[in-house]
């Protein structure tokens, strides 16, 4: 349609240099030509234009002193994409290939993802090119005190609500919220992820992997299918890799291949999880020293090679394109019948389409690890409230959202005439919600 299309190359001319976020604008706006036809007051109100443009770009200094006195500079970012829904939520990322399209990509797709978990959040996303690995907890927390030190001003419990992503877990989320804390004097929900004694929510940990395995789970069941059995690969071996893989180790299924940046283990019996625990969570160690732990699991360097195991589910969950068209093909020709995206964006435009001209029941990341986020919203009900939810009250309210959302994407698909397309139905279902609330918002 011919005003998809012009706002597509108006955001590739306008924001070049920026591939990842072309990819995930590519991605949404490719699907979202039959709403806009049924919607023609969206072209005269130049929703899509405004869609795609973040309401705001924050981009700031980040200065730190390693344990050895050293002064480094790091880029800081903060978009605030669309707060239409609710406050801005999204991650922050630390990793050094982070840059200013990396951040805009995930913003973006964060916009559908907090809309379908039907909750009132809207969609953000920050970080730094900082690189957390190797430092000392010291050097960590000057960094994360440096980023509050700019970012405070910022956000706030009604404005934006950042959490973790690659590179922020626990330990950063608690460096950041004493910053804010002790420059604003204020005890409040301003952060996500938060420790379990000073505001956190129970699951919120295990909350993107758990989401995961569950939604995956409903799109089996729907084919009177289960996780009992099946042979699963999990790519990465951080927050969303352990917990996907504990919760599908739990529902039967055996993981046999996990990774991180550097390569991959293949323990064809099947990963013990604990030992990937104690080296990733506790050790902050390396995945290849699980081979010196469990001695017949095997270690390759490099990552790809772990689309060449055959398997039944793919769960990519490390990082955006790690599945491009030839893994894709090859977990097709080796029988995979369901890849569903822990990561965000970790499926080339290419792989996508290899996944569902084969058949393979794909389940895109807006949808599938919508769960975490959805978590962070219910920790932000529960601070909202000043009390706190059982573990089994808040695992059951992130399993319906995560049923709901399968549905919801089932239903957008079938409503616009293309039945198990679910990149498509997740785009419109979320985008629906967003464009419902920014034509009674006006031109803002
Ligand atoms: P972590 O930092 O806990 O773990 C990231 C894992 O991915 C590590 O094993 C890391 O390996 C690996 N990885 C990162 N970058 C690369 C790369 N370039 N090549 C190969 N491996 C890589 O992050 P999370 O588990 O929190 O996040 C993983 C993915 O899930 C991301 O795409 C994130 O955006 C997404 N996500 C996270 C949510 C959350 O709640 N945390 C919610 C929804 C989505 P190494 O240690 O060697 O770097
Ligand atoms: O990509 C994501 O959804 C996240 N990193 C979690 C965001 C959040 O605010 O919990």
């Amino acid at each position: 349609m011919k005003y998809v299309q012009q706002v597509l190359e108006n955001l590739k001319k306008n924001n070049p240099n920026e591939p990842e976020f072309h990819q995930a604008a590519t991605e949404i706006l490719s699907t979202l030509a039959p709403v806009v036809e049924k919607h023609p007051e969206y072209e005269a109100a130049g929703l899509l234009e405004r869609f795609v443009e973040p309401e705001r770009v924050v981009m700031f200094r980040v200065p730190w002193v390693d344990d050895k006195g050293k002064v480094h500079v790091n880029k800081g970012y903060r978009v605030q994409f669309n707060s239409a829904i609710g406050p801005y939520k999204g991650g922050l990322r630390f990793h050094p290939s982070v840059n200013l399209s990396i951040i805009k990509f995930l913003g973006l797709e964060q916009i559908l993802k907090n809309s379908l978990t039907g909750l009132p959040i809207g969609g953000g996303k920050g970080g730094s090119d900082f690189d957390p690995k190797g430092k000392s907890d010291r050097e960590i927390m000057n960094f994360c005190q440096s980023f509050m030190t700019e970012l405070y001003r910022h956000v706030g419990a009604d404005t934006d609500v950042p959490a973790g992503d690659i590179g922020v877990g626990g330990r950063e989320i608690g460096y950041l919220f004493g910053q804010y804390k002790r420059i604003r004097n204020e005890h409040v929900g301003v952060l996500t992820g938060r420790g379990l004694t000073y505001g956190g929510s129970l699951v919120r940990t295990e909350a993107t992997g758990y989401g995961l395995v569950y939604i995956t789970e409903e799109a089996l069941k729907a084919r009177g299918d289960s996780f009992e059995g099946k042979t699963v690969i999990i790519s990465g071996s951080g927050n969303v890799a352990i917990y996907a893989c504990e919760k599908a180790q739990s529902l039967g299924a055996k993981v046999v291949a996990m990774y991180d940046s550097d390569g991959y283990i293949h323990d064809p019996d099947g990963i013990n999880l604990e030992v990937v625990k104690d080296i990733k969570e506790v050790k902050r160690g390396r995945i290849k020293e699980y081979v010196k732990k469990v001695k017949k699991a095997i270690y390759k360097e490099g990552c790809k090679g772990i689309w060449t195991i055959p398997c039944d589910i793919a769960l990519p969950c490390a990082t955006q394109n790690e599945i491009d068209a030839e893994s894709a093909k090859i977990l097709v020709k080796n029988g995979v019948k369901y890849v569903a995206e822990g990561a965000n964006m970790p499926s080339t435009l290419e792989a996508i389409e290899v996944f569902q001209k084969s058949g393979v029941v794909f389940l895109p990341a807006k949808a599938a690890n919508a769960g975490g986020v959805a978590t962070s919203a219910l920790e932000m009900a529960q601070s909202s409230g000043r009390m706190f939810w059982s573990f089994e009250e808040v695992d059951a309210k992130l399993k319906n959202i995560m049923v709901s959302i399968y549905h919801n994407m089932e239903d957008a698909a079938k409503e616009y005439g293309c039945e198990g397309n679910y990149v498509l139905g997740a785009n419109i279902a979320g985008f629906i919600k967003v464009a419902t609330a920014m034509m009674a918002h006006g031109i803002v």
